[in-house]
């Protein structure tokens, strides 16, 4: 009978605090206040018969999209959870065009939270997979002062810890602190988050590509020329790949860090700069590939290195298992290079 190890979220927390004998706790603090509100946002997204919430609200959000009521109520449900603790000096949602001030008497914490309340949304109608992401900064302004946009406006190498929940056949929370990517499944009869996967590493090469070819007409020579060597046969190169495109990038993330692979949201000639959100989607999900061992570029810049001017700002992203997005650059570098011979 293998030997199960049961390890609550909030014990491994504690336990790769002591890692640390500079640790406050504040960041424990800060993450097991979050897997609350991953609970009580699980408890919504899976509970049955959703017909009061499910559909939308009318609304229109700073991307432009249908505001879908599970929308506003997990970003609602972030913002609850977090705003009291006195670990944040400010905050930052997709879902909000500006920064989200902390109430003043909570507010000099030393910690930044951006988040992506509830990713995938366009999904929830046709109960596919789902997610809330969120990526953790120290913050970089006097900490006698409330936060501002320079806290929030930092490059993804400077987080201090990233993460998701995936709300799917089960509710996982994946997230990193520098020490390794681990994953915990939530139990609903007694309502923990238990250890399934500790210090996870993603394959140095996978057999899975995962992009929106309805795109094709749009992308970069380079980028059309990889799909198709993909698609060729060849046996010592695993070639063909797997295609998988769930259209959410919290369920297509997690898949390609367990299995290996890569997921591309590329830029296109309609879209300069890709779809994701470099500080709520790429950022974070870059910070969790690297840390088991993976690799995310926006075809040419390392995503974590990327310096940001706005808090909405998109990137192209191809992220995954090392050998696969070397291989996509690689692609894209030699048609740049008969691009400008021609
Ligand atoms: P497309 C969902 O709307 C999302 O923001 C990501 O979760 C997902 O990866 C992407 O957009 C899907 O975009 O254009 O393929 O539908």
């Amino acid at each position: 009978m293998p030997k199960v190890k049961f390890m609550t979220l909030a014990r491994f927390i504690i336990e790769q605090e002591r890692l640390h004998p500079e640790a406050t706790g504040e960041l424990s603090k800060l993450l097991h206040d979050l897997s609350l509100a991953a609970k009580v946002i699980s408890l919504e997204v899976n509970k049955a018969g959703l017909a009061d919430i499910l559909g939308f609200t009318g609304d229109i959000n700073v991307q432009g999209e249908e505001i879908k009521k599970l929308d506003i109520f997990a970003h609602r449900m972030l913002f609850n959870a977090m705003d009291h603790g006195g670990h944040l000096c400010v905050m930052a949602s997709e879902e909000e065009e500006d920064i989200i001030h902390i109430p003043s008497k909570f507010r000099l914490g030393k910690y930044v939270l951006l988040f992506d309340p509830l990713d995938g949304s366009s999904n929830i109608d046709a109960n596919i997979s789902i997610g809330t992401i969120f990526s953790i900064y120290k913050r970089v302004t006097p900490d006698n002062c409330p936060g501002t946009l320079e806290d929030c406006l930092q490059q993804g190498v400077k987080q201090i810890a990233a993460g998701y929940i995936v709300y799917g056949s089960s509710t996982i929370m994946v997230y990193t602190a520098g020490d390794g990517v681990h994953s915990f499944t939530l139990d609903p009869s007694f309502g923990e988050f238990l250890l399934s996967q500790e210090n996870i590493k993603t394959p140095k090469k996978g057999k899975i590509y995962s992009i929106n070819e309805g795109n094709y007409l749009y992308w970069h020579p380079g980028l059309k020329k990889y799909i198709k060597w993909l698609q060729e046969e060849d046996i010592t190169s695993e070639r063909p790949y797997t295609s998988r495109y769930i259209g959410s990038m919290v369920a297509d993330i997690h898949r390609n860090l367990l299995y290996g692979g890569i997921f591309m949201y590329p830029a296109d000639s309609r879209n300069p700069n890709g779809k994701l959100r470099l500080m709520y989607e790429c950022n974070p999900m870059s910070f969790i590939l690297e840390k088991a061992g993976g690799r995310a570029s926006n075809g040419k810049k390392r995503i974590l290195e990327i310096k940001p001017d706005t808090l909405h700002q998109r990137t192209p992203i191809f992220i995954g298992s090392e050998e696969d997005v070397k291989m996509v650059e690689e692609f894209m570098a030699r048609e740049e290079i008969e691009f400008n011979r021609a």
